[in-house]
């Protein structure tokens, strides 16, 4: 990663949908990058009403003819990132134009969270050439964020959400991590023994595998990957290692779930996050995590 000046916070480029209802990616990631102190530049894949996570009918602009000329212009002013993290993405082309991006800054530590799909099943607008594309940013990332579903599209094997034994765990962590990233967290895993909401992770150059188990929560509220993988990105800028990180946007994930659980609101709405915000900018301790 290269080194920013002091006082200037750590600037990351979030190539990411804009949904003006529901609470999901762009909407959440930045103000949790901010409230970690982190700079985040939005750089826009698409405009919705709504997330697509079924609120009928979406109105959908995509916004592929803009990224190129943002980068471009981000290269006129010299401008630096420590980080490009991209997620939803509106068309196959922004594969293209997310790998160029990654490649113009070199040094920034690139995040793909390969956002395609949950519970076995691609998002509406996720065509089979972009799931198998989505590779080609894996293989580029520095670290990637799947849910069990993306994992499965990634590796080409059958979705399944019957709980896993640790070794399995470790074994589809090492393959994910065998496409490309250094660094591999996997959301939402039941374990075999016992814990029915884990996160799990891989950090191939100290080859150690870390688990965050957290409490069930019988409900699934969209954009929590979104709220997870953007804590850890933020946790990574911040200087923890990858199971404080891990372990902090765990944390925030399950508060943000189980405040907005105990209202009882549509979960169509996504997460209350505006109660919660406040813990991030709180100093908080990490114990939460154990070895996988
Ligand atoms: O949180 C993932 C996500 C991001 N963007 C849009 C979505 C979804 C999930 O449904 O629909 C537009």
């Amino acid at each position: 990663m290269n080194t920013f000046l002091p006082g200037r916070p750590a600037r990351v480029a979030v190539i990411q949908d804009l949904s003006g209802f529901g609470r999901c990616s762009l909407t959440v990631i930045l103000p949790i990058l901010s409230a970690m102190g982190i700079q985040a530049c939005p750089v826009p894949t698409a405009v919705l009403s709504t997330h697509t996570g079924g609120m009928g009918e979406v109105v959908f602009r995509d916004l592929t003819d803009y990224i190129e000329p943002a980068l471009e212009h981000y290269r006129r002013l010299d401008l630096e990132f420590e980080c490009v993290y991209s997620g939803f993405l509106g068309s196959e082309a922004q594969i293209d134009h997310c790998l160029r991006f990654f490649r113009s800054f070199p040094d920034a530590l690139s995040v793909v969270d390969p956002v395609m799909g949950d519970h076995g099943k691609p998002y509406r607008t996720y065509t089979p050439e972009m799931r198998s594309r989505m590779r080609e940013l894996v293989a580029v990332a520095d670290l990637i964020t799947p849910n069990l579903t993306e994992a499965s599209i990634l590796l080409g094997a059958a979705y399944s959400a019957a709980p896993i034994t640790r070794s399995d765990a470790k074994s589809m962590l090492v393959r994910l991590s065998e496409l490309g990233p250094r660094a591999v967290v996997v959301t939402g895993v039941e374990l075999a023994s016992g814990e029915r909401m884990a996160n799990i992770g891989f950090d191939r150059e100290r080859s150690t595998f870390w688990c965050v188990p957290g409490d069930y929560v019988p409900v699934c509220y969209p954009g929590t990957g979104d709220i997870f993988a953007s804590v850890l990105t933020g946790g990574l800028l911040s200087g923890d290692s990858l199971p404080i990180a891990m372990d902090k946007a765990s944390r925030f994930t399950e508060i943000a779930i189980k405040t907005t659980y105990g209202y009882g609101t549509d979960p169509r709405h996504g997460v209350m996050l505006e109660k919660t915000l406040s813990w991030l900018t709180q100093r908080n301790t990490f114990q939460n995590y154990q070895s996988l």
